[in-house]
């Protein structure tokens, strides 16, 4: 049979079979996939194929896992040669942000639009909570929104709270494998309940010491969606932090700077330093946004790049 990896505890795998049925899955005997050194061979959004036991209802063995269309992966901490698979065979990735409580950076959403540009997964920004925005926030918002759609990524400004804005989200997420990011406590987990309701995910209460929010979520986990479509839950943006380029490669990960790398006087052009520089020049005329610049020297400082747990190309 065939069938999507919905869940995995570790040993077990719940998988969609095409007509609908969840079957708890155990692997049959070891296998390596794609040459990936993996602590787990098989990950949510995974298609496999698999045989139905006949000793016990809805159980089965996977003995395949189709060839992926692209995977995000964690570095195993404590064994760095091997990477954890958190997802696969995403369409597209939302990071879910907000402007109130917990109030999301610029430099952390160009993180995960950098991440998501090193994957080819085309990415896309939910602005939740605006029901809680003041007028400074109001206007901020309408920055953002200007900035992050002249950058290419399309953006939604929503409140599960009221509703608003919610049917065009709901648009974007059908017929699709879309992967849930943010910070705990933005609201991903109540987004997803005003989708679809009968999910009845945990939501968590903020509580106005500790404003970042409490960790509810721990796995990865893909949700059905009635209407078409599938939603993947990680539980923290860490998930979806692998920087598997090199800092030379960062300025290709800022769309609206690959489109003019070819100006710039060196073929090498950091666009930090350099003179004749057609990046600086477009953020000097404020056809690239100041704030995208800033996160993108902020990238190329970052000790990550020095760290060894994160093994670069
Ligand atoms: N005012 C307001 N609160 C919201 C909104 N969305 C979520 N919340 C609240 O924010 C808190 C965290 O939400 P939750 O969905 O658990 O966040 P998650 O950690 O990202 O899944 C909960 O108390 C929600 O009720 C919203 O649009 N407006
Ligand atoms: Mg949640
Ligand atoms: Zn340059």
């Amino acid at each position: 049979m065939d069938g999507i990896v919905i869940r995995s505890t570790g040993s077990w795998f719940s998988v969609r079979a095409e007509d609908g049925r969840i079957f708890q899955c155990k692997i049959k005997g070891k296998f390596r996939i794609q040459g990936i050194k993996a602590t787990n061979p098989v990950a949510v959004g995974d298609h496999v194929e698999f045989d139905a036991l006949e000793k016990e209802e809805n159980t089965g063995l996977i003995y395949k896992v189709r060839e992926r269309k692209n995977h995000i992966i964690r570095k195993s901490t404590k064994l760095s040669k091997l990477s954890h698979i958190i997802a696969a065979n995403i369409d597209q990735a939302f990071l879910v942000a907000t402007l109130a409580m917990p109030r999301t950076s610029t430099g952390f959403i160009d993180r995960f639009l950098v991440t998501a540009e090193a994957y080819h997964i085309p990415a896309r920004l939910v602005f939740n909570k605006t029901d809680l925005y003041d007028e400074e926030q109001q206007k901020q918002l309408h920055e953002l929104l200007s900035i992050y759609e002249t950058a290419g990524y399309p953006c939604n400004a929503v409140s599960a709270r009221t509703g608003e804005n919610m049917i065009s989200l709901k648009e974007a997420l059908k017929n699709k494998t879309s992967l849930f990011s943010g910070h705990s406590g933005v609201g991903k987990s109540t987004l997803l309940n005003w989708i679809e309701p009968g999910l009845e995910l945990k939501t968590g209460k903020i509580s106005s010491i500790h404003q970042k929010g409490k960790h509810i979520t721990t796995f990865a986990e893909m949700h059905e969606l009635s209407f078409g479509g599938f939603v993947i839950d990680t539980p923290g943006i860490k998930e979806f932090g692998l920087r598997d380029f090199v800092k030379e490669e960062v300025a290709e990960r800022f769309p609206e700077m690959r489109a003019l790398m070819w100006d710039c006087k060196f073929h090498n052009c950091t666009h930090v330093h350099e003179p004749g520089c057609a990046v600086k020049k477009a953020v000097e005329e404020g056809r690239i946004s100041i704030t995208r610049y800033k996160n993108y020297l902020a990238i190329l400082q970052d000790d990550y790049f020095d760290k060894k747990d994160w093994e670069l190309r």
